[in-house]
């Protein structure tokens, strides 16, 4: 005999296979054209989501922002079909119906649209009303609904594969972007576990406000010079490859605290803003150059320093000799060293509109500073490893930057004691990353060691500590030693 509990369970159950079944057809649908019911979920929730919120996500799940968040939106979409299924039968198809009409819209409105994902919430919209209809009974019913969701989430899983595997042939065809020629090197490459001096592309980190990288066909490609200007310019590829130049730089992220690794270094190849802004001549009033990009995010500019040159920006079309990588912002973004990633310029761009201070950013809107903010100096112990030279001591090296004046100095203490100086590797370019060793005596125990960055500019990394929300992490990042 079942009880009503066990019922209730078991209703709970088949809404929830229903759900996954409905979620996976949808899923796989939209796969076919790229686009992604969930993708879709989760940017329509990030673009509202309360800043506390989104600084605990990234505070919690650092690297795994985007997994957790994709998680999230899946119990979110299973718990509301688990809801749906608990209504009275003769509303079920009228909220079904609902939550299709409101996915498909947003497949429509969001910049990430996609006429495959409005018909994947239209046919998980059917599936969801008719499994709730007939609700499946039995294990084995809801194990078939599972099954078949499952199943549609792993043919989404291989379309989606097939999607980027052809976008990678397509950034493989446009060739080489600058040339990595000699491999840089400044005296610290026999110290194993220090970051390496250049951060290849695979291991930079990602931080953006979509799922899933926009996919976008560098034939046809073209960044529009608009608004404000008297010569406005429409530019392939090509044509930014002709005045493209090289420079090192290192990439950090605004929610980057002491010790993480959401920071890396490139040699990136870019054309000088000066030079393009030269080139369009801005009319009286061209106060701000908006970046824009094909995920309907923007940053702005000030338009003076860059054009006078006094900040050095960057339309950026490669890194470390190859093209951009899809999560980094294929095929150009904007960069001007020194600024935190959230203020330095789009990734996918698309547009520089030269306009007034009217514009309003997407994250000024959600409560962050206009800013722009920039980076302040910072060091990271990577390795803290028995010395190789001498009993008792101890190696401690890592990677410092305080871009864009350049790092003068590192120094690490040992508890509460002195700060001293470490050896610096040879400087690529004030604005990248430089690495540095010490090696320390410590007697047998347990110790904790700081490291401190100071500036050329004669800034001194702060050791109280800041939450990254308004204006940028500060502390030292302390690791503990057992000898
Ligand atoms: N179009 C677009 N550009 C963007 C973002 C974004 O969400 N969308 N995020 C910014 C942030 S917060 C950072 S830290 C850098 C990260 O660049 P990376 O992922 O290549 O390291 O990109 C910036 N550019
Ligand atoms: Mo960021």
């Amino acid at each position: 005999m079942l009880t009503n509990g066990d019922r209730r369970r078991g209703s709970g159950l088949g809404a929830a296979a229903v759900g996954v079944a409905a979620l996976g057809v949808g899923e796989a649908i939209a796969a076919t054209r790229g686009g992604s019911l969930i993708d879709t979920l989760a940017r329509a929730v990030i673009d509202v989501m309360p800043v506390p919120v989104v600084e605990a996500t990234v505070a919690m799940s650092g690297e795994h922002d985007k997994a957790v968040t994709r998680l999230g939106i899946g119990a979110g979409a299973l718990a509301a079909t688990v809801g749906l299924g608990a209504l009275p039968e003769r509303l079920r198809t009228p909220a079904a119906a609902a939550f299709g009409a409101g996915a498909a819209a947003l497949g429509t409105r969001l910049p990430t649209r996609s006429t495959s994902t409005v018909a994947g919430a239209v046919a998980a919209a059917g599936v969801l009303a008719a499994g709730l209809r007939r609700r499946p009974r039995g294990m084995l019913g809801v194990l078939a609904w599972a099954a078949t969701g499952a199943g549609m989430f792993a043919a989404a899983n291989t379309l989606q594969h097939d999607l980027d595997r052809k976008h990678d042939n397509d950034i493989r065809r446009v060739g080489p972007m600058g040339a990595l020629g000699v491999v840089p090197e400044d005296g610290l490459e026999d110290e194993p576990g220090l970051s390496p001096l250049v951060t290849a592309a695979r291991r930079m980190y990602v931080a953006d406000v979509n799922l899933r990288p926009p996919r976008i066909d560098p034939i046809h490609w073209r960044l529009s010079v608009t608004g404000k200007v008297a010569h406005p310019l429409r530019l392939s590829l090509a044509d930014l490859a002709e005045d493209a130049v090289e420079f090192d730089a290192v990439m950090v992220c605004v929610h980057n605290r002491p010790g993480e690794c959401r920071a890396g270094n490139g040699r990136w190849y870019g054309v000088p803003l000066a030079g393009l802004l030269k080139h369009v001549i801005p009319e009286a009033g061209a106060t701000r150059l908006v970046t824009k990009a094909v995920d309907g995010y923007t940053i702005s500019l000030p338009v003076e320093p860059l054009r006078s040159g006094e900040w050095p920006g960057y339309v950026v079309i490669g890194m470390n000799g190859e093209p951009l990588t899809p999560a980094h912002g294929f095929p150009a973004r904007v960069f001007v060293p020194g600024l935190y990633g959230q203020y330095t310029g789009v990734k996918w761009l698309s547009e520089l509109e030269l306009t007034d201070d009217s514009h309003v950013d997407y994250w000024w809107r959600r409560g962050w500073p206009a800013g722009p903010l920039w980076v302040t100096p910072q060091a990271r112990i990577d390795v803290t490893a028995p010395g190789r030279t001498a009993a008792g001591t101890t190696t401690i090296a890592g990677v410092a930057w305080a871009p864009p004046h350049g790092v003068e100095a590192v120094e690490v203490r040992v508890g509460e004691g002195d700060w001293r100086p470490v050896d610096l590797g040879t400087e690529l370019a004030p604005a990248a990353w430089r690495r540095w060793r010490v090696t320390v005596e410590l007697p047998p125990g347990e110790h904790t060691v700081q490291a401190r960055a100071i500036s050329r500019s004669g800034e001194v990394q702060q050791g109280r500590h800041r939450t990254p929300f308004p204006t940028g992490p500060s502390g030292f990042h302390t690791v503990t030693v057992q000898v």
